[in-house]
């Protein structure tokens, strides 16, 4: 694929037309599955005259709502436009975007929160309905018809196969040298006819190098010339260092005392300025010829590659930086033999994580004294984005970590709560916990003894004598002594929070 023939079949050549004039072939009322993952590889042009085409509607009085499946959170231009427009009637399976959240926590859009890699094949067991119409942005189309990913794989796949339409996106922003980096695998089936999956190694190829797509299915093709949009990092703060030193002292740990080799096991990180400062502090770290089998690729990973210390690193998507992406964007080449974009379905899934045995560094919103993690919704029952893959490798994974400062907005949110207000990971799925206190080894221990390590390691000052306060009582006064809770003090801390502005 060269710069002058993106669209390298003269048959499709012909279905190119406006993003107007494709959006038009969108019905009130169905279902659309898009490209994008992390604000990247999403389409930019169609999601936005369709937005344009809903609010049109609506001001003439004509109801006009979608149902919007994707690969994770996509950009502005496609949940926040639609949203916007209150074109949304159902999002799935992840959302970051601000004004879909604020729709969403309105009770105005509903939303399913789902784990990464069941979607596909939820997709395929047929219960969430027919896929109307696959919005899928590409980086090109070779001669013979098969299509070239872009920078995200995602769901894109089995949107492809399942849609009764599609419309494609060529976005000639994106790097003509992503050709050849996808790895899209054939070989997933529905039960009883599911077979293993062949992949023993991070850098394992397994599938192809592009899309298959029926032509007769291909109704648009619109060309766009459009950046990816992430947010960009901040620089990491002394949580995040502190954060990242205690993690670093376990990992060499556990190397010391020979439960993990001593180039690790595939690293999973999770978005966010915590997992990407640990990364970059691995790049300084002692750790070599170190691979990752993870989610995104985010700066802090492409900072490893760069460092030498990571060998190879596999996800679904990239999720850079405006600076980084220009970056790669001018380098991909040199990166072919380095990165592998996989479908979802396959970069997060339970049978590969579990036997290539990951190491799990995820965020969260809160922990209980007993460690079950919310990562998802504040106060029980505001959404911030969803699960995304953090349970695929949670559960999963050969060491499962979750990492967030002790305290939020100011010091007025404790992260450590005598009870989580809405549970995301159980305790059995979550075995350290580290905040610029210190870590949490919970390994082995019982809902008891992880209560006082907890309390001890991961607590701020200023919250660990009320929650040691709170265990002893529970002691004495919970209906049983597993996990000792008194029911009626249990959220009390979130209802003052809701009541007051301030948990303490
Ligand atoms: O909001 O910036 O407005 O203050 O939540 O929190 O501490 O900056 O941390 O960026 O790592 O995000 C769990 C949301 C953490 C993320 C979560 C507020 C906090 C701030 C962000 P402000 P931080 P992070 C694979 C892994 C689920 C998906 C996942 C996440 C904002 O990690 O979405 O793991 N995880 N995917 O102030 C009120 C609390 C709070 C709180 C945090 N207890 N109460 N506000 N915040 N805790 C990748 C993918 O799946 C794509």
């Amino acid at each position: 694929m060269t710069e002058a023939s993106r669209i390298g079949s003269a048959a499709l050549r012909g279905k190119i037309m406006s993003a107007e004039e494709a959006a038009v072939l969108i019905e009130a009322g169905t279902t659309i599955g898009m490209s994008g993952f992390t604000g990247s590889g999403y389409p930019k042009a169609v999601p936005l005259a369709l937005a344009r085409r809903i609010e049109a509607e609506q001001a003439a009085g004509n109801p006009f709502r979608v149902k919007v499946w994707t690969g994770a959170s996509t950009g502005p231009e496609l949940d926040g436009a639609l949203a916007r427009a209150n074109g949304i009637e159902l999002r799935l399976p992840y959302n970051s975007d601000p004004i879909a959240r604020d729709r969403i926590n309105k009770g105005e859009m509903e939303y399913l929160d789902m784990h990464l890699s069941q979607v596909a094949p939820v997709a395929w067991q047929g219960f969430l309905g027919p896929l109307d119409t696959a919005v899928i942005e590409i980086s090109g189309i070779r001669p013979d018809g098969s299509l070239v990913p872009s920078s995200s794989i995602g769901n894109n796949k089995t949107w492809l196969d399942r849609a009764s339409q599609v419309i494609l996106e060529v976005n000639a922003w994106q790097s003509t040298a992503l050709e050849g980096m996808h790895d899209i695998y054939y070989g997933t089936a529905l039960p009883p006819n599911r077979v293993p999956i062949p992949l023993v190694k991070p850098d394992d190829r397994i599938g192809e190098q592009t899309f298959r797509c029926d032509p007769a299915k291909i109704v648009a093709i619109v060309e766009t010339h459009a950046p990816d949009r992430n947010a960009p990092f901040d620089e990491p703060d002394d949580a995040a260092r502190a954060i990242a030193g205690h993690l670093l002292e376990f990992f060499r740990h556990e190397v010391a005392k020979a439960r993990l080799p001593a180039s690790l096991l595939p690293l999973q990180s999770g978005v966010g300025n915590v997992a990407n400062a640990v990364l970059s502090s691995l790049a300084q770290g002692p750790f070599h010829d170190m691979t990752a089998y993870t989610e995104v690729i985010q700066d802090g990973m492409v900072e490893l590659l760069d460092s030498g210390r990571l060998r190879v690193a596999s996800a679904t998507a990239f999720s850079l930086s405006p600076g980084a992406a220009a970056s790669i964007n001018a380098r991909m080449a040199s990166f072919r033999d380095k990165m592998i974009l996989r479908p979802q379905e396959i970069s997060n899934h339970p049978e590969l994580i579990r036997r290539l045995g990951c190491l799990a560094m995820n965020g969260l919103i809160e922990a209980d004294i007993y460690g079950n993690v919310n990562s998802t919704q504040l106060m029980g029952s505001r959404i911030m984005n969803g699960i995304g893959g953090s349970g695929d490798f949670a559960r999963n994974a050969f060491i499962s970590i979750f990492m967030m400062p002790s305290t939020k907005k100011g010091g007025k949110i404790s992260g450590i709560v005598p009870y989580a207000s809405h549970v995301d990971h159980i305790t059995q799925d979550v075995q350290v916990i580290v905040t610029e206190q210190g870590l949490a080894d919970l390994r082995g221990l019982s809902p008891k003894q992880r209560a006082k390590v907890i309390i001890e390691n991961c607590a701020h000052p200023t919250y660990r004598p009320a929650l040691t306060d709170y265990f002893k009582r529970a002691q004495r006064g919970s209906y049983g002594q597993q996990s000792p809770t008194l029911l009626d003090e249990a959220l009390s801390w979130h209802q003052r929070f809701v009541e007051t502005g301030s948990m303490l």
